[in-house]
């Protein structure tokens, strides 16, 4: 099934990205949830940034080698910008111009938090980048897998087992919380696109707190003549626990609680 999309193209499927800090699942969630829109009999592709074309993914590997690092964020951000242009040509338009739902660990959300606000580039600049290499090929819906920066690292640190750290993971834990904040304004600044998961709970449990959204707000029925709407309200602490949707859209919070 083809979903009618809002970036022009006659016919174009469904660009869903998952963001968030270091060891959050967005790699499980995203399996999780290509097996069960898979299962629906629709067609998914799962892929990744950096990388997820042939020539993104021999930047992938210098880009976390640490080899651009000293060069500094900006050219970081060149580089990652120069991935997600073969990516998209490559991989993530032709998959949506046949109509299938392209689920994708990272997007442009992971350059205005690590290279952007982390590094310190003027978040002009960024969105300037971003506006000539994505163009019109924004995401449908972005899933901000969101949850304390420690225990994500130590997801990540189990994981690896003895192995090595990589660019970024071996950045200080002050670094992976100004993340997890960036990502929460990104999603406060765009409530209609972002949708703020907590990702503490158990896989299963998060799974279905994303099918949640992406039923309501991709494979339900659009109310007649409009988008849905929605508002963000954020808590005293600054924390924020999701990206509320209208009436008809809204996640039950109890059903957030026990993902
Ligand atoms: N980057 C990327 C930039 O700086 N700018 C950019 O523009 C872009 C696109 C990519 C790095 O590049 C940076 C950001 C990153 O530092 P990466 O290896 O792809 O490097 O890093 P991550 O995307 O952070 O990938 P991770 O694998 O570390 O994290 P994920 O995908 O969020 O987590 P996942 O699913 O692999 O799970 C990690 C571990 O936790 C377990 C899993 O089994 C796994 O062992 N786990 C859970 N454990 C308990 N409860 C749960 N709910 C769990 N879910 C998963």
């Amino acid at each position: 099934m083809a979903v009618a999309g809002k970036n022009g193209g006659a016919r174009r499927g469904c660009f869903i990205t998952l963001e968030g800090g270091e060891g959050a699942g967005k790699s499980t969630q995203a399996r999780m949830l290509a097996e069960r829109l898979s299962l629906r009999g629709l067609e998914c592709v799962t892929t990744r940034e950096p990388g997820g074309s042939p020539h993104a993914e021999e930047l992938r590997a210098v880009l976390l080698s640490g080899a651009v690092a000293s060069l500094g964020p900006m050219a970081e951000a060149l580089l990652f910008a120069a991935a997600r242009v073969d990516h998209l040509d490559h991989t993530i338009r032709p998959a949506l111009a046949r109509g299938a739902y392209v689920i994708c660990d990272r997007f442009a959300d992971s350059t205005r938090a690590y290279q952007g606000a982390l590094g310190n580039i003027d978040p002009r600049l960024i969105l300037a980048l971003e506006a000539v290499t994505v163009g019109a090929t924004r995401p449908d819906l972005t899933l901000m897998l969101d949850l304390p920066a420690e225990v994500g690292l130590a997801r990540a640190r189990a994981r690896r087992g003895g192995g090595a750290t990589d660019r970024f993971e071996s950045e200080g834990v002050e670094f992976h919380r100004g993340l997890r904040s960036s990502f929460l304004d990104i999603a406060a600044g765009e409530p209609s696109r972002c949708f703020v998961i907590d990702a503490s709970g158990t896989p299963a449990g998060i799974a279905e707190s994303i099918w949640v959204v992406v039923e309501r707000r991709l494979l339900a029925p659009r109310p007649p003549g409009g988008s849905f709407k929605s508002t963000a309200a954020k808590p005293a602490d600054g924390r924020r626990d999701d990206v509320r949707q209208d009436p008809q859209n809204q996640q039950d919070p109890q059903e957030r609680v026990k993902a």
